[in-house]
């Protein structure tokens, strides 16, 4: 299970704020915690003003590899953006994200494939969001038919098969998950991902639903997630779900995890 994580993102207030003060401290701090807690890739998201993205984009690229040497998951739908991002990164990056939209795949996918990027694929055509998993499926075949075209292969592309939120379709994480299903048997060599916590906006207890639907998802194949790497809930969530699922070899990194205390009571801080 490979954790991206969420939390360099210009759309929370306190990221946002650090940006426009260059706090380079505070984004490093969060950079060097992710890192720390077993990310595999940062995702790292600039705020929502297409004008300052790109000098903020490189601002943030450039701060955080100051500190760590994770990978980063460049997360704009700005090609401008996109293509200041990807001279300035140390780590073949993952580009976050695109869609069935023309005028995104004509802007995106030949930074894609010229720089060898992995690429989230997002199961949606323009702004709407597919209701049922047979049309998130042609919209997916659909840009699968797009990636292969322009030369990117199958293993490069993570497909976002999305989780709406159960407060206003109470099938949302059923949906989700026999998109995952068909997406597993049809392009075997694709990556899935999520961005874990839409699923329970709106409700409350949202750090069980995340949990339990996490668990799930990891069933019908779910092999990344965009989530909080320092929620310690979450990383137990994971490591014991992978034990179940027979991913974990000999019980080890479960064992390990819980000699280092994974599993303990959080400490009094
Ligand atoms: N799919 C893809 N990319 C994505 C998403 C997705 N990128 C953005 C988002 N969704 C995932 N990233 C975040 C980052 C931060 C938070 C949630 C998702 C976050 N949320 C707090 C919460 O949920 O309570 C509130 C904000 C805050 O703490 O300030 O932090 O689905 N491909």
């Amino acid at each position: 299970m490979q954790i991206i994580g969420e939390k360099i993102n210009g759309t929370r207030k306190r990221v946002a704020q650090a940006i426009a003060e260059r706090d380079a401290a505070f984004i490093a701090d969060l950079a060097r915690r992710q890192a720390e807690a077993g990310a595999a890739w940062l995702d790292v998201n600039a705020g929502t003003m297409p004008a300052q993205e790109p000098e903020d984009l490189l601002w943030l690229i450039n701060t955080i590899q100051g500190v760590v040497d994770t990978p980063l998951s460049l997360d704009s739908a700005n090609p401008a953006a996109l293509r200041v991002a990807v001279q300035a990164v140390r780590k073949t990056p993952l580009i976050n994200s695109i869609s069935r939209e023309p005028e995104r795949l004509a802007g995106i996918l030949p930074i894609v494939a010229a720089h060898g990027c992995q690429v989230i694929a997002l199961a949606m055509d323009g702004k709407k969001i597919p209701e049922t998993s047979a049309q998130r499926m042609e919209v997916i075949q659909g840009i699968i038919a797009e990636t292969r075209n322009a030369g990117v292969r199958d293993s490069h592309v993570y497909v976002d098969t999305l989780a709406m939120t159960l407060s206003t379709n109470v099938q949302s994480a059923m949906i989700a998950f026999d998109t995952m299903r068909a997406v597993r048997q049809e392009f075997p060599e694709a990556h899935l991902t999520i961005g874990l916590s839409n699923i329970s906006f709106g409700l409350p207890a949202r750090s069980f639903v995340n949990r339990y639907f996490l668990a799930l998802a990891m069933q019908a194949g779910l092999d990344s997630a965009i989530l909080d790497p320092l929620d310690r809930e979450i990383r137990a969530a994971i490591l014991t779900t992978q034990l179940l699922l027979g991913r974990d070899p000999h019980c080890l990194s479960f064992i390990r995890a819980s000699r280092k205390g994974a599993f303990d009571p959080p400490t009094a801080a």
